[in-house]
């Protein structure tokens, strides 16, 4: 950190999934605090947490909260973005959000800083997180845009239970006792925890994560679409996706296709070329049987790619499995990382 400013901080969703690695991650990289407002629903509100060795309480979210707040990160839902992140701003702080509300705005930076760093020298007070399955494919793409330029890429995901927030946690586990238990299960929460219909997660595969859009794709899949052609400053770039949510606790797994626009790089060459970009590492070996898997990503601040295959009809075309922890670099760490560059680059 290149100053000795500290900063007033809140976390809006603090008692969330992604909230609760929010603080693990501000503790863990030491982001210089001074102040730290822990914010929720009433329903959480004056519950205790502890923050290196003190103990906070957390307060409801209003918009009189960021009086005198330095960086706000938001990750409680797009509706409570749009309702209290202009507030934020118009107190002084500087808003990092976590959810979709103002990703596709052309005036409000999407940055995942392994990538477009640069991007955040235009923020407006918002800066914008993109989806957990959008940054661990960017962060794997861009050595491959930068070396040999991208002219398409199809990917379907394999999508962890901890990014549709902890109610869907337990129900993944409580759906897992019962059937094993012979008894009935009652789905609320998956795959959208609105008025839709619910499915099974426990032992199941669901192609659907959030509503489905007029085109037939998922506002998931629409999401990764946009946001990588806007990180990667891409517009014409071919993308498609297909998300789809297992039982799995956390970490996100993506199959991804992708179509270089220039040159022929050999299996080995494309391992080296990942192996030295900022934030992957290579896990690729099939003779040892070496593959990411995400229950070994978990807790890891890395994205893991391996299975790297040319493809067997396209000589521009490659293949590879990639794997990180959806709550950290898919949305916690990558957040705190945005704060850090804000810090690094006197902008905050
Ligand atoms: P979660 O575990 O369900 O937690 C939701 C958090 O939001 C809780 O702290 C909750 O507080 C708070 N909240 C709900 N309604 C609120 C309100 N009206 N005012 C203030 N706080 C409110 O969900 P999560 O997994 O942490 O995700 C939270 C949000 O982060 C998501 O909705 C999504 O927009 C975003 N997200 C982004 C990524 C990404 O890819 N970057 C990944 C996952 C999530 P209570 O305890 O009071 O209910
Ligand atoms: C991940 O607004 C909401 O109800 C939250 C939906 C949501 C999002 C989102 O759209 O912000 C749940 C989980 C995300 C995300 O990161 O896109």
């Amino acid at each position: 950190m290149s100053q000795n400013r500290t900063y007033n901080v809140a976390i809006v969703g603090a008692t969330g999934a992604v909230g609760e690695q929010l603080l693990n991650m501000l503790a863990n990289r030491n982001f210089p605090i001074n102040e730290l407002t822990l914010l929720s629903s009433k329903r959480s509100a004056g519950k205790k947490i502890t923050f290196k060795d003190k103990e906070y309480t957390v307060q409801e979210a209003k918009p009189e909260s960021f009086k005198q707040i330095d960086v706000a990160f938001f990750s409680a839902g797009g509706s409570v973005s749009k309702a209290l992140a202009h507030e934020a701003v118009k107190h002084g702080a500087v808003v990092i959000d976590n959810t979709s509300a103002f990703r596709m705005d052309p005036d409000i930076p999407l940055v995942v800083p392994e990538v477009n760093e640069q991007a955040l020298k235009n923020h407006n007070g918002i800066i914008a997180n993109p989806n957990c399955s959008t940054i661990q494919m960017v962060v794997a793409l861009e050595p491959l845009r930068k070396q040999y330029g991208l002219s398409k890429v199809i990917v379907s995901t394999y999508q962890a239970v901890s990014g549709a927030g902890v109610e869907a946690i337990d129900e993944m586990y409580e759906e897992s006792k019962a059937i094993l238990q012979g008894e009935a299960i009652h789905p609320k929460i998956l795959p959208v925890s609105s008025d839709e219909k619910h499915y099974q997660i426990a032992f199941n595969a669901i192609p659907q994560i959030d509503k489905f859009e007029d085109n037939g794709y998922t506002f998931e899949e629409m999401k990764m679409i946009n946001e990588t052609k806007k990180i990667l400053s891409l517009p014409e770039l071919e993308v498609a996706a297909t998300c789809v949510r297992l039982p799995v606790e956390t970490g996100h797994s993506e199959s991804v296709y992708v179509e270089i626009k220039e040159g022929s790089p050999t299996v080995n060459e494309i391992q080296q070329l990942l192996e030295k970009a900022d934030g992957i590492v290579v896990q690729d070996n099939p003779k040892a049987q070496l593959y990411p898997l995400p229950v070994n990503a978990v807790g890891k601040n890395d994205v893991f790619v391996g299975r790297i295959r040319k493809d067997l009809d396209r000589e521009n075309g490659i293949h590879m499995w990639i794997v990180s922890d959806n709550l950290l670099k898919g949305a916690a760490l990558n957040s705190v990382q945005i704060a850090e560059s804000l810090v690094k680059q006197e902008l905050l």
